[in-house]
């Protein structure tokens, strides 16, 4: 008997299914399964659905073709956003509609794939990883650089690898697959606009590597295969009081009581290992503050690779140190604003819990090495 696996697809927008209007810009379009990918062979298996789901309760669900990368039957269906969008104007709300959604259809499926946007892939996988607190199913972020109406379209591959891994790979965490490889989504990054290769994960290697096969790399895993957990939390609340502040040699103290004005959270965006002009009293006076008025400042620092410590290394650092701002370690700048929304709505916690559990890794977003295990 072959075994049958299935995919819920959530289309919510990007470039994957975008076409030009009349302005002569790339916008989302309805109804893709119709128009685009019910028409594509290596994404949907006709014959075969013809002749075995058509007159069916099935005939609902697409169906890849068979492939050498499972003996597995694979059927997926596409449940497209009434609202589809550029991934640019994607706010909170959305991810929080994207998680209840897979709360909501989790028992139903085997694993999930989201077409998402790839501006801000690294915001929303963050976003998902922390929200679904305990999840026991492959989640899969991906999307295109060339729109899947075109024929040199990268998001067939990305598309067709995205759903093999969810329906067939336990990896339970949300990861996002794009080019060849599948990462950690609390440990990605857009990259570049024009390669097929958009994203990367600068502090930690890739989960998955497709070549000619599928090549899994488990030490990578969160979960161990036969550890896992089945069961889907989901804390739908993310704090909207969170921004960024990159450092800039111009910065001043009224940028900072600008930006700060308001928040609960600010990443502050460091030079190197989490530096800042020390010349300046008043920026400190200011950053000094804000931690004083309770709002959760963590220190990433600007380089795509490196980490900030607890311990500055320069004197450049240590007043941020000694104002009570927290190290992000190597987390990116998507992965702590994310964490930032999820961890201030810990109601339940005191100021200083929320500070430990910024310092804690919990979905694979940091190295903390003097972590208590
Ligand atoms: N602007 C597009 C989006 O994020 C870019 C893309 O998907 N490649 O929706």
């Amino acid at each position: 008997m072959v075994q049958v696996r299935r995919v819920l697809v959530l289309y919510t927008g990007g470039t994957f299914g975008m076409l030009k209007n009349e302005k002569g810009v790339l916008v989302p379009q309805q109804n893709i399964e119709p128009r685009i990918i019910r028409k594509l062979p290596q994404l949907h298996d006709n014959e075969y659905w013809q002749q075995n789901l058509a007159k069916t309760d099935k005939n609902e669900y697409l169906v890849l073709p068979d492939g050498k990368d499972t003996d597995m039957k694979i059927l997926y269906k596409i449940h497209e956003y009434e609202e589809l969008k550029d991934a640019s104007n994607f706010t909170i709300d959305d991810w929080i509609k994207m998680g209840r959604d897979i709360k909501r259809f989790y028992h139903d499926y085997d694993g999930f794939v989201i077409l998402h946007g790839t501006d801000t892939t690294a915001y929303g996988a963050s976003m998902l990883s922390f929200m679904l607190e305990v999840i026991g199913k492959t989640i899969v972020l991906t999307g295109a650089q060339v729109p899947i109406f075109q024929p040199r379209s990268d998001g067939n591959n990305n598309f067709l690898c995205a759903i093999v891994i969810a329906a067939t790979l336990q990896i339970p965490e949300v990861t996002v697959f794009f080019g060849s490889k599948l990462f950690r989504g609390t440990r990605v990054k857009k990259v570049s606009n024009t390669r097929i290769y958009a994203f990367d994960s600068p502090n930690y290697p890739a989960l998955l590597e497709a070549k000619a096969t599928l090549v899994l790399n488990p030490k990578m895993l969160l979960h161990p295969p036969g550890s896992v957990p089945d069961e889907c939390r989901l804390h739908d609340k993310l704090s909207r009081k969170v921004y960024v502040l990159k450092v800039a040699p111009t910065i001043t103290a009224e940028i900072i009581k600008a930006v700060f004005q308001g928040m609960e959270g600010v990443v502050l965006e460091t030079y190197g290992n989490g530096n800042m002009p020390i010349k300046r009293k008043e920026i400190y006076e200011e950053i000094e503050r804000a931690v004083k008025n309770n709002i959760l400042v963590v220190n990433v620092t600007q380089c795509i690779n490196g980490t900030v410590q607890e311990k500055a290394i320069y004197e450049t650092g240590l007043l941020l140190v000694e104002c009570g701002v927290v190290p992000a370690f190597d987390m990116t700048t998507e992965a702590a604003f994310a964490k930032l929304c999820y961890v201030l709505t810990k109601t339940e916690l005191s100021y200083a819990e929320k500070v430990k559990l910024m310092k804690t890794n919990i979905r694979g977003e940091l190295s903390n090495p003097n972590q208590e295990v």
